[in-house]
């Protein structure tokens, strides 16, 4: 007989890069055991084999021990022509710095029985029959401590998903999901069944809560509404920014995948309450709000289902919330992608750059677009990737785009001519993950996948399948452009999750799942409910491993630009950095409320005292968490303070504002009035079939057949019979119009 084909990789942490099913495991942080997989294709083409359960197991030991012990392997899954098997080596009770090796044996009834090595040169697996030559070139981890890679806090059950997730001026974290069950349609309006062949289930509801970081106590806010006051609005796939004034302005939501609503609606934290506000120009679904340094929002892009000609078109009317009303704002002239990565520069210049080339938009006025022909990605559309201001005037910009690619690249946007600089790629390519602005100002990166298809598939989209979600974070240091490994999550943070940094300096992960497959199918169906996360977990970064955290004992309430002013510490001489860090408001990998501005500051006569920054454009109006960051890196509990516009320039802005609204109203052509996106109802049925993603009417802009982004076949084991979708997928739409 031969040897048999069986593969390996580490399921925590794991493995590296693309090729990583055979890598060997990464140095872990503590954890009680550290899970190994191993594959075999056991059907169709290729090299089928035999692969048994009973007989297989890893073997393993520390270095300084003589024998190896033995854990049986057991079935984990099967999907398409491979199995997998599973064992756990218990590692809870290993020092740090302790180095663990192990290999695999795999037995099989039509192969020889197979041992798995690391092969010494790449430490790729390969195999042997011969378990000596496994046992003397065995896969080998580290286990580390948390000040090198932070540490995972346990899971948590949420109320919902947190598809959506803000930090509140209160430090309490607001978030929602899709739909209040699973017993409940994936939409809204139409309501979609479950399951081929049966009726519409009941439609979606969606009731956001809170969650209270101190003590994980979790309610549920009133049930948001449309302006009637009675008809539910489900803020899932909305854009959202905070007021000033700590208010949450939620723009948009969900009525069917690409259907957005034309609600707009605010939450106040400190009423508990949402009041829906006026209504936009049309529905949002998938729109990005920002806070304009005005104190109002930008709101831009999202889709809307038109009955007219039964197609999703794009919402080409950008809109500024400004106290209770929307103005239109000049169109781009191209079509928009979803949830566009926004920023706002010093300059008070709004930039756009998730598209292959760069776009700016001075909201002044009628609002003046302008592209930006050197700003151009290097790695195309990489979409669903999280886009950062790290600072003010300089934005990152992690992986995405399928296949994910592992680069990184900043634009100073404070240069004449801003051009993307490569800095270094992530250890790990990268989609549908997150970017934490950090108090001391490194990123942090969580979740996403590795995985990529053909279009149309799944994996293109939501690669969920073993190995390719990415479990390792990763720290990118601004100032070395360097990215560090850390602890591995252990859960799928992959299409639908967030990361919130909050006060005390750790960071929430939450979400993923809630999505539909074969969309516009009559096999549509809710993701397997495995890939759906009703929990979270909070990382603790390795700076809170370092020593005791600085206390913030006395600080203002609230600041005014170029204000200097106190803050209390019992050390002072100890902190090197002083950073505001707005409040996070995140969705769909992109966290359009964080933005960080480090604070001169000084120690005199025992005093910290630091200066708020100059002008609302490097720091819009609205609250930001005040962090101190001692010699050691070690960030304190954040105290929350809100940053005001001065009075004088706030009466500006406000007569700048209604100067604009009315050279609009004076010059704008008609625009399509207001609808009501419920009154669609009659004449838009599972529309997601036979329509067609257009940009506004324009013919060149003509998008493919195919429903911007919410859904995408997935293969897996019980769905793998399912017809794939022949349509296209939003990005490689948007790469042809945009490249
Ligand atoms: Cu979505």
């Amino acid at each position: 007989m031969a040897l048999g084909n069986a593969w390996h990789f580490p399921g925590n942490p794991e493995p590296f890069g693309n090729a990583g099913m055979r890598d060997p495991v990464f140095p872990t942080d503590p954890v009680s055991a550290v899970t190994v997989f191993s594959g075999n294709q056991y059907q169709g083409g290729g090299n089928p084999g035999n692969q048994l359960q009973d007989g297989s197991a890893v073997l393993f030991k520390r270095t300084t021990d003589a024998a190896w012990t033995t854990v049986p392997m057991v079935f984990a899954t099967a999907i398409d022509d491979n199995k997998y098997y599973s064992a756990a080596i218990p590692v809870g009770a290993f020092a740090a710095g302790t180095v663990v090796q192990y290999y695999l044996v795999i037995a099989y009834d039509d192969h020889d029985t197979t041992f798995l090595q690391a092969d010494a040169t790449d430490m790729l697996s390969e195999t042997t029959g011969d378990e000596a030559a496994a046992q003397a070139a065995p896969f080998t981890f580290t286990i580390e401590t948390p000040d090198k890679r932070g540490q995972w806090g346990d899971p948590f059950t949420l109320l919902n998903v947190g598809i959506h997730a803000h930090v509140l001026p209160t430090g309490l974290v607001l978030m929602w999901g899709r739909r209040d069950n699973p017993q409940q349609s994936l939409d809204t309006d139409p309501a979609s069944p479950l399951a081929p062949g049966l009726p519409p289930a009941p439609p979606a509801t969606c009731t956001p809560f809170v969650w209270n970081p101190a003590n994980g106590n979790m309610t549920q806010t009133p049930q948001p509404t449309l302006n009637d006051g009675t008809t539910n609005a489900n803020l899932f796939c909305s854009g959202h920014a905070f007021l000033p004034d700590g208010r949450l302005l939620v723009a948009g939501g969900h009525l069917a995948d690409s259907h957005g609503l034309n609600q707009a609606t605010i939450y106040d934290p400190a009423a508990d309450t949402w009041t829906p506000t006026a209504v936009m120009n049309d529905g949002r679904w998938y729109p990005t709000a920002l806070a304009l340094p005005s104190g109002s929002v930008l709101v831009l892009s999202g889709s809307f289902l038109d009955p007219t000609q039964n197609q999703v078109v794009n919402n080409l009317i950008p809109q500024i919330w400004n106290d209770g009303n929307f103005t239109p704002v000049a169109s781009m002239g191209a079509a928009f992608d979803l949830f566009p990565r926004m920023h706002v520069a010093s300059t008070g210049i709004v930039y756009l750059t998730s598209l292959v080339q760069g776009w700016s938009l001075d909201t002044s006025g009628e609002g003046t677009w302008t592209p930006l022909p050197d700003v151009v990605n290097p790695n195309g559309l990489c979409d669903y990737a999280p886009s950062v201001l790290y600072d003010v005037d300089k934005v990152l910009f992690a992986g995405g785009g399928n296949p994910p690619t592992v680069n990184a690249e900043t634009i100073d946007l404070s240069q004449a001519q801003p051009a993307w600089v490569a800095t270094n790629p992530m250890n790990f390519p990268r989609r549908q993950h997150n970017g934490t602005i950090l108090p001391d100002g490194t990123v942090l990166v969580t979740g996403g996948t590795r995985g990529g298809g053909a279009p149309g598939t799944a994996e293109a989209f939501n690669d969920l399948d073993p190995g390719q979600p990415v479990h390792i974070a990763e720290l990118w240091d601004p100032k070395t452009g360097q990215w560090t490994m850390l602890a591995a999550e252990n859960t799928d943070r992959c299409y639908h999750s967030t990361a919130v940094l909050l006060p005390d300096g750790t960071v929430l992960s939450a979400g993923g799942g809630e999505f539909i497959l074969n969309e516009g199918t009559p096999q549509q169906v809710a993701n397997n409910p495995q890939d759906t996360h009703y929990d979270a977990k909070v990382f603790s970064p390795p700076y809170l491993f370092k020593g005791p955290q600085p206390q913030i004992t006395s600080a203002p309430g609230s600041v005014n630009y170029g204000d200097t002013f106190e803050i209390g510490t019992a050390a002072p001489a100890q902190i090197a950095t002083v950073s505001l860090i707005r409040l996070s408001s995140v969705t769909h990998s992109f966290n359009a409320g964080q933005r960080i501005n480090f604070l001169t500051s000084q120690v005199a006569g025992g005093t910290l005292t630091a200066t708020a920054p100059p002008n609302a454009n490097v720091c819009p109006p609205g609250h930001y968490m005040l962090f101190i960051v001692n010699l050691q890196g070690v960030p304190s509990v954040a105290k929350i303070i809100q940053v005001f516009a001065p009075a004088a320039a706030a009466a500006q802005a406000g007569e700048a504002a209604q100067a604009e609204a009315a050279a609009v109203n004076a010059s704008a052509p008609a625009r399509q009035a207001a609808k009501d996106a419920f009154a669609l109802r009659a004449t838009v049925r599972a529309a997601a079939s036979g329509t067609r993603v257009v940009a506004g009417t324009r013919e060149s802009a003509r998008m493919a057949s195919r429903p911007a982004g919410e859904a995408r076949t997935r293969r897996c084991a019980a769905l793998r019979e399912c017809s794939m979708s022949t349509q296209s997928p939003m990005g490689t739409d948007q790469q042809r119009l945009f490249t």
